[in-house]
């Protein structure tokens, strides 16, 4: 009988990888679906798999029985202790646990020196916490932005589930308990990080490493309040290591 395996997933680029991977095995018959949060997710210019919205807690009962493994590949909803206790569940999560986990750990990587990396880990009923079924490192340089380091991140993810997937499929993946808890970062950490307070003392080097942990792409992260106005001013950080001759 096929594996019947849903995948839940809030990301375009991990949506796209797991499609073609999974391509290679017949025995599985897969499911996609995102989040009912995310409103714009189908409008994703390169999606390639065709998904339902879902909100998982409001499914749970259905979900036990129908399904052998869910998967998320960055789900934004919280998988209810019901649902992980009655099907396998499996996260893979842009952090190396049990360090940062939570909300965007390179972010605090940048910040706390944890290890930067991507983990494949059974789900339990606390935040990114279960077994580790694989993980691996990456480095960060000095130069980097939250933004290189975190596609640096989705491609070892990529990589993980490339080598793991069979195991995973026919169940005969082995898992290692992190010896510490580690330490958990929630998006109101994320949110007082981006507040810059322009009287505040640092160093210049501490100052770096708080920009370039906030520094993705186009998003609006770090501001400081204008001292007369009050309206938010934007700041972003613009690296570039020298290029030595040769
Ligand atoms: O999908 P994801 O990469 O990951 C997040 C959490 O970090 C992760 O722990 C959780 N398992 C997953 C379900 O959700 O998040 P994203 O696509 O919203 O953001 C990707 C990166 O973009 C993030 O690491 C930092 C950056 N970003 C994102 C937003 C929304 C920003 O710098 N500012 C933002 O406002």
């Amino acid at each position: 009988m096929k594996k019947r395996v849903l995948v839940v997933s809030d990301n375009v680029t991990l949506c796209n990888a797991f499609q073609k991977l999974i391509a290679a095995y017949q025995e599985a018959e897969v499911v996609y679906a995102y989040s009912y949060t995310n409103k714009n997710f189908l409008s994703n210019k390169g999606l390639e798999v065709k998904a339902r919205s879902i909100c998982i807690k409001e499914e749970v009962e259905s979900l036990v029985g129908r399904y052998d493994l869910i998967l998320s590949l960055h789900c934004k909803q919280l998988f209810p202790a019901a649902l992980v206790k009655a099907v396998k569940c499996i996260n893979v999560h842009p952090g190396f646990n049990p360090y940062n986990r939570g909300w965007f750990p390179q972010v605090f990587s940048i910040l706390n020196g944890m290890p930067f990396g991507a983990t494949i880990h059974e789900i339990d009923e606390l935040l990114d916490h279960g077994g580790i079924i694989a993980q691996r490192k990456i480095s960060g340089e000095i130069w980097e932005t939250s933004m290189d380091i975190y596609n640096k991140i989705v491609q070892a993810e990529i990589m993980l589930l490339e080598e793991f997937l069979p195991t995973i499929l026919n169940n005969t993946y082995t898992i290692v308990s992190p010896t510490v808890e580690g330490n958990v970062n929630l998006k109101k950490d994320f949110n007082a990080l981006c507040h810059l307070d322009l009287s505040e003392a640092v160093t210049m080097g501490q100052a770096i490493h708080r920009l370039r942990a906030l520094t993705h792409g186009d998003y609006k992260n770090a501001w400081f309040e204008h001292p007369e106005t009050g309206e938010k001013i934007y700041v972003s950080i613009n690296l570039e290591k020298e290029e030595k001759q040769k």
